[in-house]
């Protein structure tokens, strides 16, 4: 049986005493989503001051991002050593927003996700099809070739800490939600996906979770499908209330 995983992340949202406070609320109301794993994704720069509010609590850390170097002349990035340093479990890779808006290849993603698996953090790998693919027939075509590029070299036994996030792009941030039956299907996709390429017993352990517009009024029906193992949220995630909302509707 797999537990749900409701993910918040804040993307570059928050100041440092908002992010501590949204931190705080949703550790000090977390009583009633006892059935689920909770996790926060902060900005970077305020992974540190979260980790000290999350301290004790059962809600998870994660990152946004992470570089596929250990150390050195990369200005700008961060490595998995600096994260764990910090606490962090978990983190984000090859978010949509990463993709195309940062130009992020599924050869990029894979070099962080075993440079992140070889930390022991556990990878959030994003997949998702922009709506012309959609409209032109090849959703399964282009998560099947990104769900191979981003985890190319991934081990059985790895993948086994391995989340997976279906974020349809066109779902993303524009209130339009895939209905539980579209989403339904790419997720039964994908687990059809991992028992072909690893095993049928690792593809009943991963999380594939869902993201895209999920709020606390389409949480219920979305995660209760059976492939669908939680969620990635966004917006909704900026709320305490919202997000334990989502959480609290996952059967
Ligand atoms: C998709 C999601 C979180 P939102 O990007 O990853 O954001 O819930 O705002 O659509």
């Amino acid at each position: 049986m797999r537990r749900p995983l409701i993910a918040g992340n804040w993307k570059m949202n928050t100041d440092r005493a908002s992010a501590v406070a949204l931190a705080k609320a949703v550790a000090e109301k977390s009583g009633p989503a006892k059935h689920v794993d909770l996790l926060v994704c902060p900005p970077a720069v305020y992974l540190a001051s979260v980790a000290e509010a999350l301290s004790g609590t059962p809600v998870a850390l994660g990152a946004q991002n992470v570089y596929f170097e250990d150390n050195g002349a990369f200005t700008g990035e961060t490595s998995t050593s600096m994260l764990t340093d910090l606490g962090v479990e978990f983190v984000i890779l090859g978010h949509s927003e990463r993709r195309h808006v940062l130009g992020e290849t599924d050869a990029d993603v894979a070099k962080k996700t075993l440079k992140a698996l070889d930390a022991g953090l556990a990878p959030i790998v994003c997949v998702g099809e922009l709506l012309e693919e959609r409209e032109a027939g090849r959703t399964a075509e282009v998560i099947a070739s990104q769900f191979e590029g981003s985890l190319a070299g991934v081990s059985e036994d790895q993948m086994a800490s391995v989340v997976i996030a279906y974020e349809p792009v066109w779902a993303i941030g524009t209130g339009k939600v895939a209905s539980p039956e579209q989403a339904e299907e790419v997720h039964a996709d994908l687990r059809r996906l991992l028992s072909e390429r690893y095993s049928p017993a690792l593809a009943e352990k991963v999380r594939i979770l869902y993201g895209g517009s999920v709020k606390p009024g389409n949480a219920a029906e979305l995660i209760g499908q059976p492939n669908i193992d939680g969620a990635l949220v966004g917006g909704a995630s900026l709320k305490a209330d919202d997000f334990l909302g989502i959480a609290t509707a996952a059967p």
